[in-house]
């Protein structure tokens, strides 16, 4: 019930900050924008996700939000290069805590299962709700409201479809994604 008020009134704010921020924008304002910082994109974003990549140095930075109270990540998907170097700037934006998983393709099921298990073990926030199993190959502590988080791994050398995850408990189901990996 909360949630089906409050999504329609977020899709009205984004909307809202969306054409503020179209309209409020000055092409000159905008050029100068783009001459100090090349990373911002301005008017044309929709979220403030980012990805960036360092070909010399084979390293991509990937801005991930956590949207507030939906439960979610801002992108379904990101894409890396195989064997990067990754560094995943995580913000939670959202009231609660969350974690961050990266699985082994095609085990999401298996990974969320493990998670509802960890409901009956006396340690599972200790642990951060992380299931120990081979499945989970990389892996965050619960990070707090407001708080940005830095994960740093190295990407799979196998190209495919990486499932990203918080296993909170109640949550796996809805906040989700893939992490590619490409050649
Ligand atoms: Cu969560």
């Amino acid at each position: 019930m909360i949630k089906a008020t409050l999504f329609p009134i977020a899709t009205l704010l984004l909307a809202s900050n969306w054409f503020y921020f179209s309209t409020e924008i000055k092409p000159s304002v905008a050029i100068a924008l783009c001459e100090t910082n090349p990373i911002e994109t301005t008017g044309k974003r929709e979220s403030s996700s980012l990805t960036t990549r360092n070909a010399e140095r084979r390293e991509t930075t990937i801005l991930l939000e956590i949207v507030p109270e939906m439960m979610k990540f801002d992108q379904d998907t990101f894409t890396v290069k195989a064997s990067d170097k990754i560094i995943l700037e995580i913000d939670n934006l959202d009231g609660m805590e969350h974690n961050l998983l990266i699985t082994k393709p095609g085990t999401l099921d298996k990974v969320g299962a493990a998670a509802d298990a960890m409901l009956r073990d006396p340690k599972a926030s200790e642990k951060f709700y992380v299931p120990e199993i081979p499945e989970v190959l990389f892996s965050t502590k619960m990070i707090g409201p407001q708080e940005l988080y830095t994960l740093t791994f190295t990407a799979p050398t196998q190209p495919g479809h990486y499932p990203f995850v918080c296993t909170f408990p109640g949550h796996w189901r809805m906040m989700n994604g893939i992490m590619k990996v490409e050649s």
